[in-house]
């Protein structure tokens, strides 16, 4: 293995730092500590804004936010993690554009929630709010869900607003729509809000219904890794949002609402309709990757959990194919723990880089990982981080 990874820092110990760090900052005793988990997503890669399926599960590594709640309506954020000072804003002066006058910046989340928050009605002042995460920034693993959610969930409890973890996923949506400016779905923010520990959770995302599934691999003698690329994923540099323009003119082109609504044993008649050559391999990803949600459920509900791996796999080549998004060293991964006995593997998450999962025997995982790290070293790259995935909890309050 090349690392481990961090976690969660939220038992006890982390408690007590998260308490120190923010005693430290801003000198009071926070009201309570709250966290939020990153996720991988098993199957169902870009189905969440065409109103399709997802399986994600999440992540033991979390956003850990220490907070006090104002009211006298300034908001101040730290992160633990980045290099910089106390950014201090008003809560009623907050607006999307370049609001943080560093809108790329960590600081665009944490205050974009609270403005999401005051747009919904809610009657949102001011707070302190320190925050550190263990999740790995720009690998495809939700650092920016996360970071949403552990916000929401602290001013969801700090001014009593009442709101369910599905309220909190689509206050928190529309945060990165409308104020980060980032188009993302609502896989990554419904995941850190309604995870379970040992399952994954089967989501429809037309209308949020959701099912927690058993996904204990170590009962069965399998793994679940998690291979960090290091090579640096951006969901806001356009590509993301040329994917989805063009799945909305596929549903254009058909007459409907959305891809979900095109059935997988009609996708040959509806490839013919759509005319443009370029949109036709997105309606193709989203059609099959809806299907391959459906199979993965269907196998795990029936206990035949290795027969999901070349569901996986076969997810790859339609991301890799059809929907573009790979890249070399995503390929290699895949392709590497695949040639040297995995079960299946593909890259997960928004593409262009960050992780991909690999679905492999417990006793073939060190021998997987080993040939995997000497692809890399072979082809030049930068060594992975590789790490397990066991399904952690959702966000709560830890203190
Ligand atoms: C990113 C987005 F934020 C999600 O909404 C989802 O579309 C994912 O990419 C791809 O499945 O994580």
């Amino acid at each position: 293995m090349s690392g481990t990874g961090g976690t969660s820092g939220t038992g006890v110990a982390g408690v007590a730092e998260a308490q120190d760090g923010f005693r430290e900052v801003y000198g009071a005793e926070p009201d309570g500590v709250w966290t939020a988990p990153g996720r991988v997503n098993l199957i169902g890669e870009h189905t969440d804004y065409n109103d399709g399926f997802v399986m994600p599960l999440a992540l033991p590594h979390t956003c850990r936010v220490a907070a006090s709640r104002r009211d006298d309506g300034v908001l101040r954020l730290y992160s633990a993690d980045a290099s910089g000072d106390v950014v201090q804003l008003r809560a009623d002066e907050l607006a999307p554009q370049g609001a943080t006058g560093d809108r790329g910046g960590w600081a665009a989340y944490p205050a974009g929630v609270v403005w999401a928050l005051r747009a919904a009605g809610h009657d949102v002042g001011g707070a302190d709010l320190h925050f550190h995460s263990t999740v790995p920034t720009g690998a495809g693993l939700s650092s920016s869900a996360a970071l949403e959610v552990s916000t929401a969930v602290a001013l969801n409890d700090l001014y009593g607003l009442g709101l369910s973890p599905e309220d909190v996923a689509r206050l928190c949506q529309r945060a990165e729509n409308d104020f980060v400016g980032v188009p993302c779905g609502i896989m990554d923010q419904m995941a850190s809000a309604c995870c379970t520990a040992g399952n994954a959770l089967y989501l429809d995302t037309r209308d949020l219904t959701q099912r927690q599934v058993p996904f204990d691999l170590a009962a069965q003698g399998l793994r679940l890794l998690v291979v960090d690329t290091r090579v640096k994923h951006e969901l806001g540099d356009g590509e993301y949002a040329k994917r989805r323009a063009g799945c909305e003119a596929g549903a254009r082109a058909l007459g409907v609402p959305a891809l979900r609504d095109v059935a997988y044993g009609e996708l040959d008649a509806a490839l013919a309709r759509v005319e443009d050559p370029a949109v036709r391999p997105l309606v193709r990803h989203i059609v099959t990757e809806n299907e391959r949600v459906q199979e993965t459920i269907r196998l795990l509900d029936a206990g035949e959990t290795r027969a999901i791996g070349p569901v996986l796999t076969a997810g790859h080549a339609s991301l890799r194919d059809d929907f573009e998004i790979s890249c070399a060293e995503l390929d290699l991964v895949v392709d590497t723990a695949n040639a040297s006995g995995a079960v299946g593997a593909r890259m997960t998450g928004g593409g262009f880089g960050g992780s991909a999962i690999v679905l492999v025997e417990e006793a073939a995982a060190e021998k997987v990982t080993e040939a995997v790290l000497a692809a890399f070293a072979a082809a030049g790259h930068r060594a992975p981080r590789v790490f397990d995935a066991v399904p952690g909890e959702g966000a709560r309050r830890a203190a």
